[in-house]
């Protein structure tokens, strides 16, 4: 039957663009996903370590997870959480992901989740920026830019005048 064949062809064309697509971009908007204000903390020539945090809007109508990071300042980056184990605070990686539901945001800062690159390859100084990728289910790889602040800070100079985020 020719319908069918034709119906066939469109089915596995859907299905390897659905495979294949989520990899090609690159923009900070990604279908339904947003990134907004990357930040990152200073940290001294000498660390090893570093942290970057970013505010993730899902404006879609699925829920879609976060299941990985990526960059090129770090041999590995990683989402991290962080838990209170026998009274102390320890990062942990997340495992399977953070959902983030269909028109909600999720916002990665100090103390809770957050972008986590080991390994430095170039040191994090205040006033950089670099890129980093983040890893969705269903968006894809998105790209944005990470900007460095204080050692100490807590989150983007104008974070204050937002809404809060939970
Ligand atoms: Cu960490």
């Amino acid at each position: 039957m020719k319908f069918l064949k034709i119906l066939s062809a469109i089915v596995v064309a859907s299905f390897l663009s659905m495979s294949f697509g989520a990899v090609a971009h690159a923009d900070e908007k990604h279908g339904s996903i947003e990134l907004m204000d990357a930040w990152a903390r200073a940290r001294t020539a000498m660390a090893k370590v570093g942290g970057a945090y970013v505010t993730v809007h899902n404006l879609g109508s699925e829920e879609d997870r976060l299941i990985g990071a990526k960059s090129t300042i770090a041999h590995k980056t990683e989402i991290h959480t962080t838990k209170m184990t026998n009274g102390v605070m320890k990062m942990v990686p997340v495992r399977d992901g953070i959902v983030i539901k269909a028109g909600s945001m999720l916002m990665l800062k100090p103390g809770s989740y957050h972008i986590m690159f080991m390994g430095l390859k170039e040191p994090i100084l205040k006033g950089k920026t670099f890129p980093v990728t983040l890893v969705f289910e269903k968006a894809g790889e998105i790209e944005t830019t990470v900007i460095v602040n204080d050692a100490g800070a807590m989150g983007k100079m104008d974070h204050s005048k937002m809404k809060k985020a939970n």
